[in-house]
């Protein structure tokens, strides 16, 4: 039993692509302690599906939340105390069905927190229903002639929404998957990253993700280039995609205060109230 393992028994199917995710979160938890990050200030959040599981088997604290609501539960947490590095991992039904208004608004917003979405185009826990990333034609319980929709493409979308750290990556390329974790922690300000997540029962896209995985040589040079590379439909690049430098939103609420370490007392909220009611 490794030091971040828990005593939860791991009920994922042999094979899922969420292995990899966990084992790269480990390394990435691993490497930011290394850099000097304490593990007490890197905390989880998880939606339900067979994503959230992570939070089961992750000797982290955290708050499990519900579904498409992590991303919220972390934004909180990070206003709450800004010394935390916090981390949502979010389904994609969960993130871009349920979720999607708090992913536009977090990224938009710049809110200081990572989401690693495991991105696997069915409602997993579920048993195969279609989500917002399935493919068209995709065939499952709810779409047993194909999927008729066209998917959202994550990374574009999230760019579109002012994301200051866009990334994918994928569970077979462990290592390079750690990394962009890492940095993606380290960003201050909204970090997501798209992890291409086989789901071997509903939706084994192990082949197709083989023959079109493409590491990138380079962070593209800007916000234009960025959204090329996330929209090609030849290959499917992974890493770095896009990363700009803006005060997160915690920042620009309350600069360098912070509420743990900096509580008024009740007397000075009150004349503060006063102060702010006489205006
Ligand atoms: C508010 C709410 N709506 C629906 C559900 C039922 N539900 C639980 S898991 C799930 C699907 C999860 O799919 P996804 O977010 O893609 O995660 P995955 O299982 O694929 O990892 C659904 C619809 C729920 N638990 N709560
Ligand atoms: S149903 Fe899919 S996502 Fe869920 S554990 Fe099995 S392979 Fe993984
Ligand atoms: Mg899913």
């Amino acid at each position: 039993m490794d030091d971040l393992e828990t005593y939860a028994e791991n009920t994922w199917c042999p094979g899922c692509g969420n292995f990899g995710i966990l084992s790269a979160f480990k390394k990435a938890v691993r490497k930011l302690e290394e850099k000097g990050i304490k593990r007490e200030k890197i905390i989880i959040s998880a939606g339900i599906g067979c994503h959230g599981k992570t939070f089961d088997y992750l000797k982290l604290s955290g708050l499990y939340s519900i579904h498409g609501r992590s991303m919220a539960t972390v934004q909180g947490m990070k206003i709450a105390n800004p010394d935390l590095k916090v981390v949502a991992f979010a389904g994609d039904g969960d993130a871009f069905g349920e979720g999607i208004a708090h992913m536009i608004f977090a990224a938009k917003r710049n809110a200081d927190i990572t989401v690693i979405l495991h991105d696997n185009g069915v409602y997993g826990l579920t048993t195969g229903q279609y989500t917002p990333t399935s493919q068209k034609g995709f065939k499952g319980p709810s779409t047993p002639k194909g999927s008729i929709e066209e998917p959202l493409n994550p990374l574009a979308l999230m760019l579109e929404s002012k994301a200051t750290f866009v990334a994918r990556g994928y569970p077979v390329k462990l290592d390079h998957l750690a990394d962009i974790m890492v940095q993606a922690v380290e960003h201050e300000g909204f970090s997501f990253v798209d992890v291409l997540q086989p789901c071997v029962s509903f939706n084994n896209t192990y082949k197709k993700y083989n023959a079109m995985v493409e590491i990138l040589d380079h962070i593209p040079a800007n916000y234009e280039e960025a959204m090329a590379i996330a929209k090609r439909e030849d290959k499917l690049p992974i890493g770095i995609i896009y990363k700009k430098e803006k005060p997160p939103y915690h920042k620009e609420l309350y600069g360098d205060s912070n509420p743990v370490t900096k509580r008024m007392s009740r007397e000075e909220r009150i004349k503060k109230i006063e102060s702010l009611l006489s205006l």
